[in-house]
């Protein structure tokens, strides 16, 4: 922090830059509006004012930026440290203005600025576009490990990619999901650098030469059919209290203008032109899916774009500093987030082999000690693989090289399993059961030293099904870290009441040790605690129903149980089975109207893979349900239901902190870990849920009496199955079941259209994929039990306060250190 009784002028100058008083914050950003932004106030549009701030608060980050890359150059050339390399297809850090406030310490101070200045803090935080360059879970891990890694002090980079649309924007028209292009840029991005000098050069297609080289060994030539540029933009991740500073590393694809078109047209101006607008396309738009479409070249290209530009990056870095190739390992670590990185095995492989002469076995070694792969996901569907022409159609040297790892491999497999063909078979990294592809997991299993799952049940399961016949080969491989997400942006950022009544007993030590929150166990019995709690939550919830009004035109009691199930929609993470409850809620009011309910409102949110019809149909369905519950004047006062649109990191930030009841009611043996369901409970909601994910370790840590459990464990939905699964067995027997289902039928919430939703319901009674009807009942049960323990508000407060209490295993810092000490062997500084 600066000294601010410096008052000589040239300190008066460097405060306009560093200074953290009110003061010097304000002058600052008039400085920044007229010099950067070239307007004064009077001129000023709301965006011109965030800019002005946003560059206020950069170049406050610009000092810890510069110095870690100083210390970390000083480290560097002597050796002492392993900088760990996050690669991620996807990254969805949420909006940087507030969350940077928070971690420079400098909030309330600018608060005071703006308001000296006449503007409101929370208005120009909300003025910033997030970048959504990803589509849910994944990339928000991703985040909030960059958050943790900072904050931790371990020296680290994020590499992805700088699309240029992000995740569409979700709109409700005539309840379907409409899906808008997000111009995430339009405005200009603050927060970002361009590194032109620092660009590498991405080969694809063409062909290979195998030749001799002058001592005669057998050396590889590619010659590609084109080279596209990868341009760095860095984005500053400070840790918090400013510890230390890493970077965002995000590629963004461009022609290379050397590439000599002329030759081939000559005087072709509009080829050239066509050539920069194909190669621009690599990072247009991010895939708007969370499990792979198959086949889809630009995606291939993608990944491999992105991960090319970020290991010659690496290589680069380290010649500078003096290191030779032989030393990769050394120096760095590399974590492959899901396979959609993992093509990074083969380009190391190939940029030691043929691009810096390193021996196969060597190159080998360096490979599998630099590389980490996390799962994330059990569904087999969801696994990614290439088909063999298409991937040696892109990546012709990359197929060479897999064959030779493959080969290799193999024959390690038939030493440890002789005879075993089949065995062989099912861990190559070709499949040729049908058409030939490359599995990507495979080719991760086996270059990898380490292979982790993401909550310990999905870890288990990995290692017993998916990747079992890895697990048997390579045991010593295999560990789980649990997920966890960082409590700076989803507790102090997003529910600051929260955070202030927290720390005003415990002292603010949790933020950055989040077993701390330990301590507030003995007020969970403290009534007037208790009273203060609840007047936290419901002033949040005051919020949540002013902006579900605002964007739904939906008017809910924050009285109310607040019901929510925000995530991406999907099948497996059954949406529908929440609104099967709504129903039979509603049936139940219709059928007995002077019944006494407590009163309830449903939240969604969520966005559906553009595709995916069936999702999109769920989202009808629930739009469809909230017209009728929402209008019924039976119903009025008891029943809300709204569907939030475009559910997003700063969405998220306004939900979790409402929310009483968190729905994480996936089929067991699905969901991976889900993190949301830890971001809820964070917030003082309590779950129902299925042991599924990473649910299973947040009830053991918040205590079976403060989670409400239902539904088929994992051995039973197998056992289930093995049986013969009979959906219709369940609706023959179960009339509240046959209601809702014949409700739905029967167009009662279609305006009488019964074709609708036969689509959905059909699938329900023929095959039921993910055993909502096995599970409907003692959903409802459960679901009972719930608003019984609402009705006592003193014990839902107790139970509320446990859960907060007991969420510390669920910071993303405990994971990072997990990764540290595992999987990275790197010591936090
Ligand atoms: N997940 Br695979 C995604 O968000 N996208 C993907 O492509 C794949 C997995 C999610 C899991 O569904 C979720 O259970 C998990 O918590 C999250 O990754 C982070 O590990």
């Amino acid at each position: 922090m600066e000294n601010q009784d410096e008052v000589s002028t040239g300190e008066k100058c460097r405060n306009i830059r560093t200074g953290s008083s009110p003061d010097d914050i304000a002058q600052a950003f008039l400085d920044n509006l007229y010099y950067a932004q070239g307007r004064i106030p009077v001129l000023a549009t709301r965006n011109d004012l965030y800019m002005a701030l946003a560059y206020t608060v950069r170049d406050r980050l610009a000092a810890r930026w510069v110095a870690q890359m100083q210390q970390f150059r000083r480290a560097e050339l002597k050796k002492s440290i392993k900088v760990v390399c996050y690669l991620s297809a996807e990254f969805l850090p949420g909006p940087h203005l507030g969350n940077n406030l928070l971690n420079l310490g400098i909030y309330d101070e600018t608060r005071q600025a703006m308001e000296q200045l006449g503007y409101n803090l929370e208005e120009l935080i909300d003025q910033e576009t997030e970048p959504g360059l990803g589509n849910g879970g994944l990339g928000r891990l991703a985040s909030c490990f960059m958050d943790s890694l900072s904050t931790i002090v371990v020296p680290a980079f994020g590499y992805g990619i700088r699309y240029e649309f992000g995740i569409f924007d979700q709109e409700i028209r005539d309840g379907w999901q409409v899906e808008i292009t997000d111009k995430w840029l339009k405005l200009g991005n603050p927060w970002e650098m361009p590194l032109p000098e620092l660009c590498q050069e991405v080969k694809l297609g063409g062909h290979t030469e195998h030749y001799q080289d002058g001592q005669g060994r057998s050396r590889v030539r590619w010659i590609p059919a084109g080279v596209v540029e990868g341009i760095p933009y860095d984005t500053p991740i400070l840790g918090y209290g400013g510890n230390i500073c890493n970077t965002l590393r995000l590629w963004k694809a461009e022609a290379v203008e050397s590439f000599d078109f002329q030759d081939f047209n000559v005087g072709n101006y509009y080829a050239a032109v066509e050539e920069k607008v194909k190669s621009e396309t690599i990072t247009k738009v991010l895939y708007p899916n969370d499990e792979p479409e198959i086949g889809k070249m630009l995606r291939l290209i993608q990944e491999y774009f992105f991960v090319s530009c970020s290991l010659q990056d690496m290589i680069r870095i380290g010649k500078m500093l003096g290191n030779s190739p032989e030393c990769f390992d050394q120096r760095y670590v590399a974590q492959l987030n899901d396979t959609h990185p993992s093509i990074a095995v083969a380009e190391l492989m190939r940029l030691l082999v043929d691009e810096h002469d390193v021996a196969w076995e060597k190159a080998w070694e360096i490979t599998q000690n630099t590389f980490g792969y996390t799962n994330h996901t059990l569904l087999p569907e969801a696994l990614e693989k290439w088909p063999v022409e298409l991937f040696g159609q892109i990546l012709p040297r990359h197929l060479e090289i897999v064959y030779e790892i493959n080969r290799r491999f193999l024959d390690q497999v038939r030493l440890a399993f002789p005879g075993d063909e089949e065995q062989a078979a099912r861990l190559s990294l070709i499949d040729e059961s049908g058409c030939r592809y490359v599995r990507m997991a495979h080719l991760a299993c086996v270059g990898c030293h380490a292979v982790n799952g993401v909550a310990k049940l999905h870890s288990e399961l990995l290692k017993s099904e998916v990747l079992r016949d890895f697990h048997e080969m390579f045991p010593e491989k295999f560990h789980n870290v649990t997920n966890g997400v960082t409590p700076r942006r989803w507790m102090a950022l997003s529910n600051p009441r929260l955070a202030a009544l927290i720390s005003g007993v415990i002292g603010d030590g949790w933020i950055t040790q989040l077993d701390e929150l330990r301590k507030l166990e003995p007020f969970a019995d403290d009534p007037a605690f208790q009273e203060k709690w609840r007047r936290v939550k419901r002033e949040n919830k005051n919020d949540l129903a002013t902006l579900i009004l605002n964007r739904t035109g939906v008017a809910v009691d924050p009285d109310s149980l607040f019901d929510i199930q925000v995530k991406r929609l999907h099948e497996y993470k059954r949406q529908h089975l929440n609104v099967l409850h709504i129903i039979t809620l509603y049936a139940r009011l219709k059928r007995y109207p002077a019944s006494d309910c407590v009163p309830r409102t449903f939240v969604f949110g969520g966005k559906a893979a553009p595709g995916y019809a069936m999702a999109k149909l769920i989202i009808k369905l629930i739009n469809s349900v909230a017209g009728v519950v929402n209008t019924d004047p039976d119903i009025r006062g008891r029943l809300n239901v709204a569907f939030l649109p475009d559910f997003n990191v700063k969405t998220g930030q306004q939900v979790y902190p409402a929310a009483d009841l968190s729905e994480q009611i996936s089929l067991a043996g699905e969901e991976a870990s889900g993190t949301g369901n830890m971001k809820f409970s964070m917030n003082g909601a309590l779950t129902i849920g299925t042991l599924d994910g990473a649910n299973v370790e947040i009830r053991e840590e918040v205590g079976a009496e403060n989670f409400f459990l239902f539904g088929l464990k994992v051995d039973e939905v197998e056992e289930l199955k093995a049986r013969g699964y009979d959906p219709r067995k369940y609706y023959d027997s179960n009339p509240a079941l046959r209601e809702a289902i014949d409700l739905i039928r029967s167009g009662h919430f279609s305006g009488g259209n019964a074709q609708l939703f036969a689509p959905l319901v059909d699938l329900l009674m023929q095959r039921d994929n993910y055993m909502l009807f096995a599970d409907y009942q003692p959903y409802i049960d459960c679901q009972d039990r719930v608003s019984a323990a609402f009705r006592d508000q003193q014990n839902w407060t107790r139970m509320s306060i446990l859960n907060v209490a007991r969420m510390g295993k669920f910071s993303s810092d405990r994971a990072v250190r997990e990764y540290c000490d595992m999987i990275w062997k790197v010591q936090p500084v």
